[in-house]
């Protein structure tokens, strides 16, 4: 480990700098049949034998459907002072299209009420993955029709749920919402088919620019944004080849996603990687791109959203996919291997000033896995997340020492819980989990998380909590 001064301490950010932790709704809710939710792809892809890591489902996952009072109390005694949640689709509107389901509507208004009345900022994710399974029978994101009807259900959502929360993420990590889900097969629905990756990735982004819309519509004050998920990508080496393989994965991995939002175009060498697929920058009434597209994906937003993990060095390499070898920077300790290399974060945070937006930007997600477990003293210590998160943190303020207009971070994770394909085998979270009894440890690096935002904290500090 590098030598990182591991203190809660203040980091000379502003006061209305805003710290939160992340979930998302399949992840942590549970109550997958209950509340006239409907199926999600989600629910159809657990199910796949071989899909998930030991065939795990989100099916009861937290059991946060039932316990999100207990949930948000544990987030309040932390002294956390904002929430980034996802609402399900399914739950909202089973199917897709229709009226809203009055009791997903009742559990969402009790849930962003109840993050309010504890004092904690609510920050709503429209689309974090879990699609309703009858718009994936009606062809899923591949098809117009999905980013239209997200447009619609946005509306809905504003209308009953809108007064009850300021900032709005329409979308959450649309590359995985396409090429992982479409393209490699690794999340829900589990295809492989390149044609319908490409399509999926247009209309996820065209369904950000109407949800963008329909939120403008209805809620005026509400500021919102997309979040993309920004890898940190280098050439290994000096050469020619080592830089042309860096610019061939940054294509797929940001600049497919960033280039449209932010400039209004695709871009040349993208549309020439993805034409074969339809992907142009000319708008035409019956190609993948139409009249009007790109205007609506590159609308004004309020803020930038960045989730930020991983930090890679990038080999020419003809055995490797696309001819390009990834390779995690050292110290890569975390169990997904990712790296502990805060550096990145601050890399990523000036390049998307410096190249993208001049918007604010949040730190939608960060955060790594670690073999957590209960010690016989009853706790979980997690030295290794507590220095990830010092140096991340640190990373913040460097960033804004860099002149970047970096604006809040949000931790991922809450809680331990369901990762997606790994099933119960990361945990990412502040507060361990125990899947068999639901019982809630926050880990010692929660405990150092609520003395990092009281340190940064302008005012009185948060009241003593019953972890101190
Ligand atoms: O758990 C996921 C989250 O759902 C989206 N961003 C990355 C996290 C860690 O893999």
């Amino acid at each position: 480990m590098t030598k990182r001064d591991l203190s809660a301490r203040p980091l000379g950010l502003p006061g209305d700098f805003v710290f939160g932790v992340a979930t998302a709704a399949y992840q942590i809710e549970g109550g997958v049949a209950e509340g006239g939710r409907g199926p999600s792809i989600w629910d159809a892809f657990t199910a796949r034998p071989g899909a998930i890591h030991h065939g795990e489902t989100g099916e009861v996952a937290c059991d946060h459907f039932h316990r999100w009072a207990a949930d948000l109390d544990l987030m309040a005694e932390l002294g956390i002072p904002a929430y980034r949640l996802s609402l399900s689709w399914s739950r909202l509107q089973p199917t897709g299209e229709g009226p809203l389901n009055p009791e997903g509507v009742r559990f969402y208004r009790e849930l962003l009420a109840g993050c309010r009345d504890r004092g904690i900022e609510p920050f709503v994710t429209l689309y974090h993955w879990d699609l309703p399974q009858a718009l994936q029978d009606a062809g899923g994101w591949p098809e117009r029709r999905t980013a239209e009807l997200f447009g619609a259900y946005a509306q809905q959502v504003a209308d009953e749920l809108g007064d009850l929360a300021e900032h709005w993420i329409t979308v959450n990590e649309p590359v995985c919402a396409s090429f992982l889900s479409y393209w490699w097969g690794m999340q829900a629905p589990g295809h492989t088919d390149l044609g319908e990756a490409v399509r999926a990735a247009h209309h996820l982004l065209l369904g950000h620019g109407l949800a963008l819309r329909a939120l403008r519509a209805r809620r005026p004050q509400a500021k919102v944004g997309i979040t993309n998920l920004v890898s940190n990508l280098a050439p290994a080496g000096d050469g020619a080849a080592d830089a042309a393989a860096t610019a061939q994965l940054d294509i797929r991995f940001n600049r497919m996603f960033l280039e449209p939002v932010y400039h209004g175009r695709y871009g040349h060498d993208v549309v020439e990687v993805f034409a074969p697929q339809g992907l142009t920058d000319t708008e035409t009434d019956e190609g993948l791109v139409r009249p009007g597209d790109l205007a609506l994906i590159s609308a004004p937003a309020d803020f930038a959203g960045v989730n930020h993990y991983t930090n890679t060095r990038v080999a020419a390499d003809p055995d490797s996919w696309n001819g390009a070898r990834m390779i995690q920077v050292e110290p890569a300790p975390t169990n997904f291997g990712w790296s502990d290399t805060p550096e990145a974060l601050t890399a990523v945070l000036r390049r998307l000033a410096t190249e993208f937006t001049d918007l604010p930007l949040y730190v939608t997600e960060n955060g790594a896995t670690f073999t957590d477990y209960v010690t016989p003293d009853g706790a979980v210590h997690d030295p290794e997340r507590v220095h990830y998160l010092a140096g991340y943190t640190a990373a913040l303020a460097d960033a804004r020492a860099a002149g970047v207009d970096v604006r809040g971070y949000f931790l991922w994770s809450f809680l331990d819980n369901f990762e997606w394909s790994w099933g119960y085998s990361q945990r990412f979270g502040i507060v361990h989990v125990d899947f068999g009894t639901q019982q809630r440890i926050p880990k010692d690096s929660a405990l150092w998380y609520r003395d990092l935002i009281r340190a940064n904290r302008a005012g009185p500090p948060t009241p003593e909590g019953s972890f101190s």
